[in-house]
């Protein structure tokens, strides 16, 4: 699907996403999952047609005959990693249930309100005019808070143009997406005064250890994204103190039922969650937005409305109101794709019969 505009970040520049969608069809019911691994491994290990190849030949084959959503991560456990793949395989299955349930997925996850407040996440840009049009617009539109993606010679400056232009007042955090080193901590530190929310996965994926060494270097709290991968590193990086804030992301963990785990781990531990995004459409969009309505989530996600990605959503398209959108009420996800803008954009389908 061709995004409305280049994505780029520390990692690289996406100008469309390709987008695995698994649908499970039960006796009873259908349901979807959303994988978010990107078409290359710049993220994270995962990309899409490994996902696919996992899915079918590992991940499928390990499921017994009859399950529920509860069952799937321990029938897949015997498989390391891939949990792109495991949590749209759950999230389908778990739609399902839900569907046949009469059930939404607020309801089953505990979400506490009927809509969320949005946050948008602004790529990395050719010049600070570009930047300040941009974060302009968005403002415009609503979002109640602005994340600049950045990295090393694209940090302090444009920072400062934001906060320059727009104000103390609008809540601003900058996404590194492990583009520094702790080498970096004295740089780092520039952004300090700048009054950020946090600052998000600033070192390497797998530096929980260093990431705790730059926590008190910095005046702006750490957030961590691509590191945490299970309910048992969250537990790790606040034991060790690596961040005090967490981006949950379902895909990222395996799914939502590990993400209800983290976001209960974190509550209890006074760490702040909020839920971010990999650019779904409005299938992954619908339950990252129940997810983002739990208690625990206090600081407004990267849950943007479709059109921040996509002009054409294969979903009806979420739409801001006030800066917020509404958490999904219907049965599952609450939302269908629809037929024909999903024929659109369909290149490849395949059924497994179990
Ligand atoms: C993040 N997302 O928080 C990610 C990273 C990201 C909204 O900033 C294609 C697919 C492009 C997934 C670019 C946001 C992507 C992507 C960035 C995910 O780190
Ligand atoms: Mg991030």
């Amino acid at each position: 699907m061709p995004l409305v505009a280049p994505f780029r970040t520390s990692f690289g520049t996406e100008t469309a996403r390709d987008v695995l969608l698994v649908r499970v069809v039960t006796p009873d019911a259908e349901g979807w999952g959303e994988c978010v691994a990107m078409s290359e491994p710049l993220y994270s290990p995962e990309y899409v047609d490994g996902a696919a190849e996992v899915i079918r030949r590992f991940l499928l084959p390990a499921l017994p005959g009859s399950l529920g959503a509860n069952d799937v991560a321990r029938a897949l456990e015997p498989i390391k990693g891939h949990r792109m793949a495991k949590a749209a395989l759950e999230t389908a299955i778990l739609d399902a249930q839900l569907r046949a349930a009469g059930e939404s997925f607020g309801q089953f996850l505990g979400a506490a309100r009927t809509r969320v407040p949005c946050g948008v996440s602004v790529g990395i840009m050719d010049s600070v005019p570009q930047l300040l049009d941009a974060v302009a617009g968005y403002l415009d539109e609503g979002y109640v808070r602005i994340k600049l993606k950045i990295e090393p010679g694209w940090d302090v400056e444009p920072v400062r143009a934001v906060r320059e232009r727009f104000g103390d007042d609008v809540l601003l955090q900058v996404d590194a997406n492990a583009a520094y080193a702790l080498t970096d901590a004295r740089h780092l530190a520039r952004l300090d005064p700048f009054d950020l929310l946090l600052i998000e996965q600033p070192l390497a994926n797998d530096d929980l250890v260093q990431h705790a060494a730059l926590a008190p270097r910095l005046k702006t709290p750490i957030c961590l994204d691509e590191s945490i991968e299970s309910a048992e590193h969250a537990a790790a990086a606040i034991a060790l103190g690596s961040c005090s804030i967490v981006n949950i992301k379902p895909g990222r963990i395996g799914g939502y039922l590990e993400a209800r785990r983290i976001h209960d781990l974190c509550r209890a531990n006074g760490v702040a969650v909020w839920c971010g995004g990999m650019l779904e459409t409005g299938l992954g969009r619908a339950a990252n937005v129940a997810l983002a309505a739990l208690p625990g989530f206090t600081l407004p996600g990267d849950t943007s409305g479709s059109r921040r990605y996509y002009a054409t959503d294969v979903t009806e398209p979420f739409e801001l109101v006030d800066g917020h959108l509404e958490v999904p009420a219907g049965p599952g996800l609450g939302v269908e794709p629809i037929p024909s803008v999903l024929d659109e954009v369909t290149t490849a389908t395949e059924w497994i019969t179990l």
